[in-house]
C-alpha cells in the first residue's frame, strides 16, 4: 500500500515530499489539499497533524508524520540523500533547520503574498526582501566553492533548499545575482527530473 501525502501543489514544502518519493520510488498516492481556500484546516487534516498544515503523510501503519524536512529524512533514511558520516549528517541537518528559520520564512511568504495573494510591493514588509537575499547570499558562498550544500553530493539539504529557491523569482527575488545559486537549482531539478521553473 502507498504512502498517502497530503499536499498543495503550488507549495514547495508539499513538493519536497513528492520528489523524495519519487527519487526513492517510495509508492505514494498525493491527496490535493488547498491551502489557499483553508483546506488545510479540515478536521480530517487536523486529525493526522494538530498544527493543520500540510505536508502531512499518512504511513501504511497509520502513523502520521508532518513537518516537510522531517519527512523527507524519514523517507530518505538508509539511502544516498543522507551522509553516512556524522559531521556532514549534522551538516545536512544544519542546513534543513537554517531553511526553516532564515530561508522559508523570507522567500516561500514573499512569493505567496506576491504570487498568490497578488500584493502590489508596496505592501510587502521590506524585511522579507532584504533577509531573502541575505539567504541567498549566504547559499551563494557555499555553492560558489561547492557543487551541493552538503560533502559535494545530493542530499536532503537539497531538496528542500530548492523548493523554494528554484521558485523564488516568483517572490521577486533576481537570481542572476547570485549565479552559483542558479546553477545549483539547474543541477539540482536535472537530479530530480523536474523541468527549469524559470
Ligand atoms: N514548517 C512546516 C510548514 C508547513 C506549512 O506552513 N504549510 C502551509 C503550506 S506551505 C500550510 O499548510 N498552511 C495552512 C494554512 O495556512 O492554513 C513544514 O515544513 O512542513
Amino acid at each position: 500500500m502507498p504512502i498517502t501525502i497530503y499536499g498543495d501543489s503550488i507549495s514547495g514544502n508539499c513538493l519536497k515530499v513528492k520528489w523524495t518519493a519519487e527519487l526513492l520510488g517510495v509508492p505514494y498516492e498525493w491527496i490535493e489539499v488547498d491551502v489557499v481556500k483553508g483546506e488545510a484546516r479540515s478536521d480530517a487534516i487536523r486529525a493526522l497533524n494538530p498544527a493543520a498544515q500540510v505536508p502531512t503523510v499518512l504511513f501504511e501503519d497509520g502513523r502520521a508524520l508532518a513537518q516537510s524536512n522531517a519527512i523527507i529524512v524519514h523517507l530518505a533514511e538508509g539511502s544516498s540523500l543522507i551522509p553516512k558520516d556524522a559531521y556532514w549528517r549534522a551538516k545536512m541537518f544544519e542546513w534543513l533547520f537554517w531553511e526553516q528559520y532564515s530561508h522559508e520564512p523570507y522567500i516561500a511568504v514573499r512569493r505567496f503574498q506576491k504570487h498568490y495573494l497578488g500584493k502590489p510591493d508596496s505592501e510587502l514588509d521590506p524585511k522579507l526582501l532584504e533577509r531573502g537575499e541575505g539567504a541567498l547570499a549566504r547559499m551563494e558562498a557555499w555553492l560558489e566553492a561547492s557543487p551541493y550544500l552538503v560533502n559535494g553530493a545530493l542530499s536532503c539539504a537539497d531538496i528542500s533548499l530548492a523548493a523554494y529557491t528554484r521558485l523564488s523569482h516568483e517572490g521577486g527575488f533576481d537570481l542572476a545575482k547570485f549565479p552559483a545559486v542558479k546553477a545549483w537549482v539547474a543541477r539540482v531539478d536535472a537530479d530530480l527530473g523536474l523541468e527549469p521553473a524559470a
